[in-house]
């Protein structure tokens, strides 16, 4: 008999399980969700999103929310959290509000070529593995993902050297990795109402401007949601892992930096745009992969709750 695919929330496991995983669920639920396959990384590895929606996802009449992760390699608590959203919006169904009521894109691994070195040559390797024409580059290869977008890009806790872990390209969306999760967002942005990009570590909700710690005009919608957002995951978190802090990214982290995701998102529209560092605990980015369930669980209670909490503001 044929085994069920290893859970990707279960553990920290290699890309060849997270996509065996999406292949096997857009097989089996082909009404609901659909594989998209934009292009592939700098070494030639796809990079795969689920579309799900419970109606037609084409006629787009539902608000969009789109759940990014991966792209700093060595977070390696990021995918499970995205491929248990898959899972519970799936497979799961007690949350049928939030399939109903939402169209989502979840793409949990969109630096594949970082993740793998991350595996088998470095396990903290952050950022992509591409080269650009500099000498440096051939030396150092890789851009920061955070730091490639095109908002302030390159002005503010990043660097030009590739040899730096923070090097934001040799300009912006030099990266094909960013570029598709660009591509995403200018795609669904009349619909997308709530982005989420998955880093680690430190038990954050952290929102624009995070290039001089200023606020949106949206501050009070970001705040508010955050919040909600925030109090499902403590309802749900255990007693020794900390409380979230929420706020503006440079506040909150004590550093500011340009050309991040979060901050692209929202300046070209999307109303709610969050990074989520999620916990460390003592460990950082080695968190024990025992708590890869429990954070997996009480991270979707936050994005259900900051979900229902957009629809009212
Ligand atoms: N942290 C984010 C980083 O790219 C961040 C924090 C996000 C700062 C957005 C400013 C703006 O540095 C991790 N863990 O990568
Ligand atoms: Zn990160």
């Amino acid at each position: 008999s044929r085994s069920e695919p290893e859970k990707p929330y279960d553990n920290y496991v290699r890309l060849n399980v997270i996509y065996n995983y999406m292949d096997s669920i857009a097989a089996k639920y082909p009404n609901i969700v659909k594989m998209v396959t934009p292009g592939n990384s700098f070494e030639g590895r796809p990079i795969k999103y689920l579309k799900i929606s419970s109606s037609n996802f084409e006629d787009r009449s539902k608000s969009l929310i789109f759940i990014e992760a991966t792209i700093h390699a060595r977070e390696w608590i990021t995918p499970p959290v995205a491929t248990y959203a898959i899972h519970k919006l799936v497979e799961d169904l007690t949350d049928r509000e939030l399939l109903d009521k939402f169209d989502w894109i979840i793409l949990p691994v969109s630096n594949p070529d970082g993740y793998e070195f991350s595996h088998t040559n470095q396990r903290f390797w952050r950022k992509t593995r591409s080269i650009d024409q500099s000498q440096s580059s051939r030396l150092c290869p890789g851009v920061d993902g955070n730091r490639n977008y095109d908002f302030h890009w390159r002005t503010v806790g990043t660097s030009n050297n590739p040899c730096t872990d923070n090097y934001g390209g040799s300009r912006p969306f030099s990266e094909v990795e960013t570029r598709i999760v660009r591509d995403i967002i200018h795609e669904y942005l009349d619909r997308m109402t709530l982005f989420i990009t998955l880093h680690s570590f430190g038990s954050m909700i952290l929102y624009p401007w995070g290039h001089d710690g200023s606020l949106s005009q949206n501050a009070l919608g970001l705040h508010t949601v955050g919040i909600t957002m925030a109090e499902a995951i403590y309802e749900k978190k255990l007693p020794h892992f900390p409380r979230y802090a929420v706020g503006n990214s440079r506040l909150v982290i004590g550093y500011g930096a340009s050309g991040a995701a979060e901050d692209y998102a929202h300046s070209i529209g999307v109303p709610l745009a969050y990074t989520y560092e999620l916990p460390g605990l003592r460990q950082g980015f080695n968190l024990d992969p025992k708590y890869a369930r429990q954070v997996s669980e009480e991270t979707w209670e936050g994005i259900a709750a900051g979900a229902k909490k957009a629809r009212e503001i």
